[in-house]
């Protein structure tokens, strides 16, 4: 076990290539870290006495019926983020307006603390997805709604957390994604996929096609593309839909492929947040080498009008987000 890179040693190996660096950054990161080793105890217990199954009998800002886990990864992830002294802000999907913490600290986190939650009690992966800025307002003054409102350019970090048959954290400071396997044994994160790179040829497509007559034609005939047959473009393509963006992406991320999110006759701006979910996912595909648009518009250039405002997502292999972006362009 000596030749292994603990997420731990990682972070200091990377905070060594900026000298002179606070350390802040680091810290934040081990948040995160002691966070989601908290939560994935309990997502993998959820099924026993816990009693942490079930909702919350409480609604989030979407209207969602929140789970008891997602209300126990939010609090979970504030605490963290919170004892760490280095965050002023955190935006979440749980909570209506964003918190503040800190005057004195320099970062802001918005995040989705357990994305995917309605499949919590049928023991399907679910996620915590998390996007990190500098602050734009003055260190020693009040968060501001601004501070969460940057462009995904902006992001100095994103990453998120795959709870499924092991625990993964996969995150990109903006020099390629690295992924790490938890071992609960150790209770450590360990560095299992270094340099992450999405596969340049895909073949799997990954959309909900219930809403195949509520999306638009340019969208359908992406579907009707997808599944005509022809070897020498690798189609049909395969159906992978899990219902869970961070499993969805995950594979799609390791094995080549497409996630679509389209507006919808009854999602008319789309149903992914564009602060905790489209944007940190975006800057992992495309440190990938892949692609995240919402059919017209890089996601990553959106300039964000609110905290929970929601756009259309593709993400992935670059061929597949191009056809996507092509039909579009073609209705
Ligand atoms: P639908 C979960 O609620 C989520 O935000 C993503 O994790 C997932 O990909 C999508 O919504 C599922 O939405 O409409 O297909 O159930």
């Amino acid at each position: 076990m000596t030749d292994v890179t603990t997420l731990g040693e990682f972070i200091i190996e990377k905070q060594m290539d900026f000298p002179g660096s606070s350390g802040e950054f680091s810290r934040l990161l081990s948040a995160i870290r002691l966070a989601s080793k908290i939560v994935s105890q309990q997502v993998n217990k959820a099924g026993l006495l816990s009693n942490i199954l079930g909702a919350a009998g409480s609604d989030n800002i979407q209207g969602e019926a929140q789970q008891k886990l997602d209300v126990f990864a939010n609090d979970q992830f504030i605490k963290a983020l919170t004892a760490r002294k280095v965050i002023c802000g955190i935006a979440s999907e749980e909570n209506d307006e964003y918190i503040s913490i800190n005057e004195e600290g320099s970062y802001i986190v918005a995040m989705d603390p357990l994305d995917g939650s309605s499949n919590i009690d049928v023991n399907v992966s679910i996620g915590t997805i998390f996007s990190i800025y500098k602050r734009i307002s003055p260190v020693g003054t009040p968060v501001t709604e601004a501070d969460f409102l940057q462009k995904g350019t902006e992001q100095v970090a994103a990453g998120y957390v795959i709870y499924g048959s092991s625990t993964m954290l996969v995150y990109t400071t903006g020099n390629g994604v690295n992924g790490f396997t938890y071992d609960p044994g150790l209770g450590v994160f360990i560095l299992s996929h270094p340099d992450m790179t999405v596969p340049s040829v895909g073949k799997i497509y990954s959309m909900n096609e219930g809403n195949f007559y509520k999306s638009s034609e340019g969208i359908q005939n992406f579907i009707k593309y997808a599944q005509e047959v022809d070897p020498g473009s690798n189609r049909p393509y395969t159906a992978r839909y899990i219902g869970s963006l961070v499993a969805d992406f995950h594979r799609n991320l390791i094995k080549g492929g497409v996630y679509l999110y389209p507006v919808t006759s009854t999602s008319p701006n789309g149903k992914l947040r564009l602060l905790y979910e489209c944007n940190p996912m975006a800057m992992i595909i495309e440190q990938a080498g892949g692609k995240a648009s919402d059919g017209q518009t890089r996601i990553m250039e959106i300039d964000p009008k609110s905290l929970h405002q929601r756009v259309a997502f593709f993400a992935g292999t670059s061929h597949m987000v191009n056809k996507i972006e092509e039909l579009i362009a073609a209705e």
